[in-house]
């Protein structure tokens, strides 16, 4: 496995002291930073009305709408961190796999890949296929200063699931039937994915990103030691990569109670906590890692005090942690109330002022 570093710290002072990268980076931050899994999106009414007639994937390869996007949610809540506006097929669709992002479906593949010709026709990604990323994180950089914009790739399991599945699935039952019924296969697509999604965070690093995400959404359906067989290795070669840009890593997956001390393993500075482990818990499944989350998202439906109480829990339970960077348990429900998400941002800052 590979070693855990100690990040490097921002050439901006101001930016290397901000909340987000203190906590990332297990030092006592001014207060607990927030953000929102799914901050930019369909929450959104400003994001609704720059969509108005664009495909998903066209508008994120369009830098003025990234940019606009990506920012929205930061001057709206006073966030403590942005992130990246893509996707996680976007790079697959960058090197030429057939691919669209359906209203509400989600990512649909129209050759799902099943066999090692369908992966080695896959091509590996390189700068060029992103120059359009290079160009919004130079910009976004530029304008958010001192707030920390967060990369992104999505991990190679969860990747994987919507290659071979075709689209969005439940069961990832037939990523699993190739997972266990052609191992070679399987290791060949997981190098493959592994390697483009190594490049797409190298690339958003090198234009200025000061952190990145690894999302492993569906790692949550493997056991463990099917997850430490099959999937860890992959993942933990994409961190490792992560780890010699210096950025703090954050890895997240849904589900994955089970699997947070080898997902802490494979390479993380902050482990990402879903809402169904109690945060205390996850800390200690966390080995010494800061930790990410963990408000259960449905918690914006009910009553705002109801809300901030849990989300006072939250706080608590995080200090024990070596660094708590607070976050929802998974993505914002597009349905989600703005509002909500503005109050929530503001009593987190004011509660955890140090
Ligand atoms: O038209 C639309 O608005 C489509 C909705 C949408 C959006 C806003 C999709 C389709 N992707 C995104 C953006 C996105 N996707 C972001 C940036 C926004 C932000 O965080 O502020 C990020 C980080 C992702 C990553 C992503 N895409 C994940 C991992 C995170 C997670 O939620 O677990 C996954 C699993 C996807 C696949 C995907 N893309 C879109 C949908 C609806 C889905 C999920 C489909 C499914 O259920 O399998």
């Amino acid at each position: 496995m590979p070693e855990q570093t100690s990040p490097p710290v921002p050439a901006d002072p101001a930016l290397a002291d901000s909340a987000f990268l203190r906590a990332a980076r297990g030092e006592e931050p001014s207060h607990t930073p927030v953000w929102f899994m799914r901050q930019a999106g369909r929450s959104l009414p400003e994001y609704r009305a720059l969509r108005e007639g664009v495909g998903m994937l066209e508008s994120c390869m369009r830098p003025e709408l990234v940019v606009e996007i990506t920012l929205q949610p930061v001057r709206r809540y006073g966030v403590d961190a942005a992130i990246f506006f893509s996707d996680i097929v976007l790079p697959l669709k960058a090197v030429g796999v057939d691919l669209d992002i359906k209203p509400g479906i989600g990512p649909v593949v129209a050759s799902p890949v099943r066999t090692m010709a369908d992966v080695e026709a896959i091509p590996d990604l390189t700068p060029d296929h992103v120059d359009f990323v290079t160009e919004s994180v130079r910009q976004l950089v530029a304008e958010l200063g001192s707030t920390p914009l967060i990369g992104f790739a999505g991990a190679p399991f969860t990747v994987a699931s919507y290659l071979v599945e075709g689209g969005p699935s439940k069961e990832h039952a037939k990523t699993k039937a190739l997972m266990f019924g052609a191992p070679d296969v399987w290791d060949a697509l997981m190098r493959k994915i592994a390697g483009i999604a190594a490049a797409y965070l190298e690339v958003q690093v090198a234009a200025g990103a000061s952190a990145v995400q690894l999302f492993d959404s569906w790692a949550g359906a493997l056991t463990p030691t099917d997850y430490e067989q099959f999937v860890m290795p992959h993942s933990a070669r994409v961190l490792e990569r992560a780890g010699a840009l210096g950025v703090p890593r954050i890895h997240f997956g849904v589900g994955t109670g089970e699997l947070l001390g080898r997902m802490a393993e494979a390479g993380a500075d902050v482990v990402g906590i879903d809402w169904r482990v109690p945060l205390a818990d996850g800390i200690a499944r966390a080995r010494g890692r800061a930790v990410q989350g963990n408000l259960d998202p449905t918690l914006v439906f009910a009553p705002t005090e109801v809300m901030l109480a849990r989300a006072a829990e939250v706080l608590e339970a995080g200090r024990a942690a070596p660094g708590h960077v607070f976050n929802l348990g998974h993505g914002v429900i597009p349905s989600t109330d703005p509002d909500q998400l503005a109050r929530l941002t503001d009593f987190v800052h004011e509660q955890s002022a140090r």
